[in-house]
């Protein structure tokens, strides 16, 4: 990591690129000046609720990591935080978390109702397909750059499906069902897929679209790896340490529901550990890659000490 880039100079970078995430989010979202859909305000609502966007952020990281050129990541960059956004939107309905708030909002179904609660997340993630496959209308006749958008395609939604998010989800709602007693490896599987596969699937297709060779894509899906597992053990940590107050929901609600977590099993002091080591292998690959992975680097030992 370069010297000169300071505290301040990071804090500063990390601000010009979440809004350059939101604006092109906002870009790609449906007008519908009536509101005739009803379901439109909800998305607004969801998507405008103030995430981080860490997600975009990272895709675009990789993006210039590899010297990706144009508008092309654009909409894979909405449809990421779209995806993102639906899952939210869906983990809070009654039939799984049913939680009333999100990042100190009313969460979409408990200000919308629980159907069109339903409908937003359905409609999200259909716009993102929409959004994400618009880019191949970017690629004019460069045969080259349509691979690349269908390859990133691929990434995208199976990342996202049932060998990625879904299915980390339905492991974790079924095992929540079924009162199974997890172990720390089933808990890692769950980890891997519902919150690490999202964080894979930013890092390579940010990597694929901006013409990395196979070796550099197999690295950011490592590294991305490392942050999302480093991600979801420090947001188990928060769910113990944490201010509602920070994090815009209540506290203590893994304890509440008898979930094993990773905290449960191996305590604070050893999920801080691991916090740092998966971080630290994170920040040893994006080490191959300097100069020109400083930004990511230093986000990832920010992620690993974020307290939101
Ligand atoms: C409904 C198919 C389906 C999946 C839901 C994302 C998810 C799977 C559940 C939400 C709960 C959870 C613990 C997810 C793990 C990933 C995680 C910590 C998400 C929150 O991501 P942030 O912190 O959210 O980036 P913001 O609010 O900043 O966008």
């Amino acid at each position: 990591m370069s010297e000169s880039y300071s505290r301040v100079d990071f804090q500063k970078e990390l601000e010009r690129r979440t809004l350059e995430a939101e604006k092109t989010v906002k870009k790609f979202l449906p007008e519908d000046k009536d509101n005739k859909f009803i379901v439109t305000e909800g998305i607004r609502y969801s998507v405008e609720a103030g995430g981080k966007r860490l997600r975009p952020v990272m895709m675009k990281a990789a993006f210039d990591l590899f010297k990706g050129e144009g508008s092309i990541i654009e909409p894979f960059m909405a449809a990421i935080e779209m995806i993102h956004t639906y899952s939210l939107v869906h983990d809070d309905l009654p039939a799984m978390d049913n939680d009333r708030f999100r990042r100190g909002n009313e969460s979409t179904w408990y200000k919308y109702g629980e159907a069109m609660g339903i409908l937003c997340g359905d409609e999200l993630l259909n716009l993102a397909a929409e959004t994400a496959s618009s880019a191949f209308d970017l690629c004019g006749d460069d045969l080259k750059m349509h691979k690349r958008t269908a390859k990133a395609l691929q990434i995208l939604f199976s990342k996202s499906g049932l060998w990625g998010m879904l299915g980390g989800q339905c492991l974790d709602v079924n095992a929540e069902k079924e009162k199974i007693k997890l172990s720390l490896q089933d808990i890692m599987l769950i980890h891997k897929l519902k919150t690490a596969a999202l964080i894979e699937a930013s890092m390579c297709v940010g990597a694929i679209l901006a013409g990395a060779d196979e070796d550099a894509v197999k690295d950011m899906e490592k590294c991305a790896y490392d942050i999302g597992i480093a991600f979801q053990i420090r947001d188990d940590i928060l769910d113990v340490t944490g201010k509602t107050e920070e994090l815009g929901k209540p506290v203590g609600s893994d304890a509440e529901n008898g979930k094993e977590t990773y905290v449960t099993i191996k305590g604070i002091e050893e999920s801080d550990r691991a916090v740092k080591d998966y971080s630290d292998e994170a920040m040893a690959i994006l080490g191959k890659y300097l100069p020109g992975s400083e930004f990511l680097t230093r986000l990832v030992s920010h992620m690993s000490e974020r307290n939101k």
